[in-house]
């Protein structure tokens, strides 16, 4: 495909409700999405870089340059989503702004090809299993009010976010509360050092699902110290960055589960490597979320229908965050959400909505 022009726009979208994690407290989304304009057909994606870089060092403003002035120059003239990769293999880094240009190839030359993106990836389930991630809260009550909300709109799983000061007592009073067969699992984001295992193995008499990153991006051995050591599965988020890095954590037992970010590991052709190698391996995955609109949203559920996602992913209802998506919002009924079947990754933003929330556009021709 010949691309003719790339259209940045960014898109500033309130939360319905404050975000807390241990990297801090969010409100606001600063979103990139990018549409790459073919003659056969046109793609959109969304880059997953958040506003400040707290998750990884990639942020939105940083990724819209980097996208403009370093990536989109270097596309080959006649393109196509395998190609994307090996053409920006130059830039070190930046796997999120690279995910972002891939999956807007892949959504045009999948769009003209009139083939879904699940299809393309080898998806087996055409309906996933929808889980919701909830936020550090001020207080017990206030946590238990939020989960008893979700528990009433159907989410199947239920992951708390957990910091120092804040992982054994909420879960606790949420298991006090809403018994044992709640699918409960949590989220440290990093938050911890080795020398808090005895503090936090306490997490053990829980029947917890998984502990989601405990420790820092770069500690892989440290987690495998903590997996010999707990009961409860390790499951790693940050530290898997690519299909070597989730291939060498499993072989250093770091892990038994592994979060699949098509934007932490550079695309939806490298997460289906890592989906693949886990596989292998033996080791269930799930779709982690990075609070996407109905873009991003739309491309993970096409992912999440692959046949070693068997653990409920944090793909939430569109209402999780937003009063009004860039799509036809998401919705879950009885716990699942259904798999895009149209052409790419099945939707677009609604015009009106986009000509309404976007704050800025810059049109860039390679
Ligand atoms: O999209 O529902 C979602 C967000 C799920 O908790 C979530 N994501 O580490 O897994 C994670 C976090 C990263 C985003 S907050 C910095
Ligand atoms: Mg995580």
């Amino acid at each position: 495909m010949k691309i003719e022009s790339v259209e940045l726009v960014r898109v500033e979208l309130p939360l319905v409700t404050p975000f807390r994690t241990s990297f801090g407290t969010q409100t606001r989304r600063d979103v990139l999405l990018i549409r790459v304009l073919t003659p056969e057909a046109e793609g959109w994606a969304e880059c997953v870089a958040g506003k400040h870089p707290v998750y990884s060092s990639e942020y939105t403003e940083g990724a819209h340059r980097v996208i403009a002035d370093e990536l989109l120059p270097r596309l080959p003239g006649d393109v196509t989503a395998a190609s994307v990769m090996p053409a920006l293999s130059g830039v070190q880094g930046h796997r999120m702004a690279k995910a972002t240009v891939e999956t807007a190839v892949l959504d045009a030359q999948l769009r003209a090809a009139g083939m879904s993106l699940a299809h393309y990836l080898g998806a087996t389930q055409s309906e996933i299993v929808s889980g919701v991630s909830v936020g550090i809260h001020d207080s017990i009550p206030g946590l238990l009010d939020t989960v008893g909300g979700y528990l009433d709109a159907g989410y199947a799983r239920i992951k708390l976010k957990i910091e120092p000061g804040w992982d054994v007592a909420p879960v606790a009073a949420v298991r006090e509360r809403f018994g044992d067969n709640v699918a409960l699992q949590v989220d440290a984001n990093c938050a911890y050092a080795r020398s808090d295992i005895r503090r936090l193995r306490a997490l053990d008499e829980f029947g917890l699902l998984l502990i989601e990153q405990p420790l820092p991006e770069e500690d892989v051995a440290g987690h495998a110290q903590w997996a010999a050591a707990f009961d409860t599965p390790i499951c790693l988020d940050e530290s898997v960055v690519s299909a070597q890095a989730a291939a060498e954590a499993i072989r250093l037992g770091a892990c038994s589960i592994v979060n699949i970010k098509p934007g932490r590991v550079g695309g939806y052709l490298e997460a289906r490597r890592v989906h693949d190698v886990c596989q292998a391996a033996g080791v269930p995955v799930w779709a982690g979320g990075m609070l996407e609109t109905g873009i991003g949203r739309a491309a993970n559920l096409a992912l999440a229908g692959l046949p070693n996602f068997t653990l409920p992913s944090d793909i939430s209802g569109s209402d999780r965050y937003y009063q009004q998506d860039l799509t036809e919002p998401f919705t879950v009924v009885d716990g699942l959400i259904p798999v895009p079947t149209g052409p790419g990754i099945g939707v677009t933003p609604i015009p009106d909505v986009l000509a309404e929330l976007a704050v800025r556009r810059e049109v860039v021709r390679p």
